[in-house]
């Protein structure tokens, strides 16, 4: 997977992409960063690539040349346009099935606005995708630009050792997580749950799943629509909804819960 970022500040894209897991699949081949510096594309001599916005208005807007000149010189000598990614809150908001689906891509273009955004001529000559990374305004698209590559990266094969593979994790079968403990058995006179040092492996399942099944109720109850729940998982879910799990849920979760049972 090779990914380029056109941005105006290259160095935050590159530390943060060198480090960690990410940076050990750069170095292992397994990826390739290549970042351009749109300022080196100003067509105004001093160096500027922003100008004050046609209609008036608070901010400054990026220039449509040196965004194009940039693209130009990634682009150029090769024989297909790899998808451009424009990141900005107004796109389409980032999920694990955008994920999986631009990691079938050989090479990805990211282009990072800053101020009030880049001048639309050139985002309708040059970009495929508008992506937002979610419901909140960041100062730039760098984070999202590396939220998107770290999630895209961790799909490529041997980017994750089997340790740290990712069959497993969250969104898969669109529950959450359940929670994990580690040594010490107990810590500052908190237990970990008798279950996990039980050694019965279909118990130890079995709470997990159940876990899972509390942790999405509690935080994001809307996934749960999408979820199937067998015998065992309906079971649970009813025990929950007559308060013999002691968790005491809120009247809105057992209103979902009651909903979900319906069905
Ligand atoms: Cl892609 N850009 C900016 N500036 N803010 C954001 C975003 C992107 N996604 C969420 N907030």
């Amino acid at each position: 997977m090779n990914f380029y970022v056109m941005t105006l500040f290259p160095e935050m894209i590159e530390n943060g992409m060198n480090t960690s897991i990410t940076g050990r699949a750069i170095a292992k081949g397994l990826l390739s960063l290549t970042t351009v510096n749109i300022r080196d594309y100003s067509v105004t001599g001093n160096g500027r690539i922003d100008d004050y916005p046609y209609g008036g208005g608070a901010g400054m807007v990026m220039q449509a040349e040196p965004v194009y000149r940039a693209y130009q010189a990634l682009v150029e000598n090769r024989k297909s346009s790899p998808r451009l990614v424009y990141l900005t809150p107004q796109g389409k908001v980032f999920d694990q099935a955008m994920a999986e689906e631009l990691a079938r891509e050989e090479d990805l273009i990211f282009l990072c606005g800053h101020y009030e955004g880049i001048d639309e001529r050139v985002l309708e000559e040059i970009a495929t995708d508008f992506v937002s990374i979610g419901d909140y305004v960041l100062t730039g698209g760098e984070l999202p630009a590396m939220v998107m590559m770290d999630s895209i990266a961790r799909m490529v094969p041997g980017v994750l050792s089997n340790q740290e593979s990712g069959q497993f994790e969250s969104f898969q079968g669109s529950l959450l997580e359940y929670p994990q403990y580690s040594r010490p058995e107990e810590w500052r006179g908190k237990k970990v749950p008798p279950v996990l040092l039980s050694g019965h492996h279909g118990n130890v399942d079995r709470w997990r799943r159940d876990q899972s099944i509390l942790r999405t109720l509690r935080n994001r109850p809307e996934l749960l629509s999408g979820a199937e729940f067998d015998k065992k998982d309906r079971k649970y879910l009813r025990a929950l909804l007559q308060d013999e799990q002691e968790e005491r849920l809120t009247e809105e979760e057992k209103g979902f819960l009651a909903k979900l049972l319906a069905f």
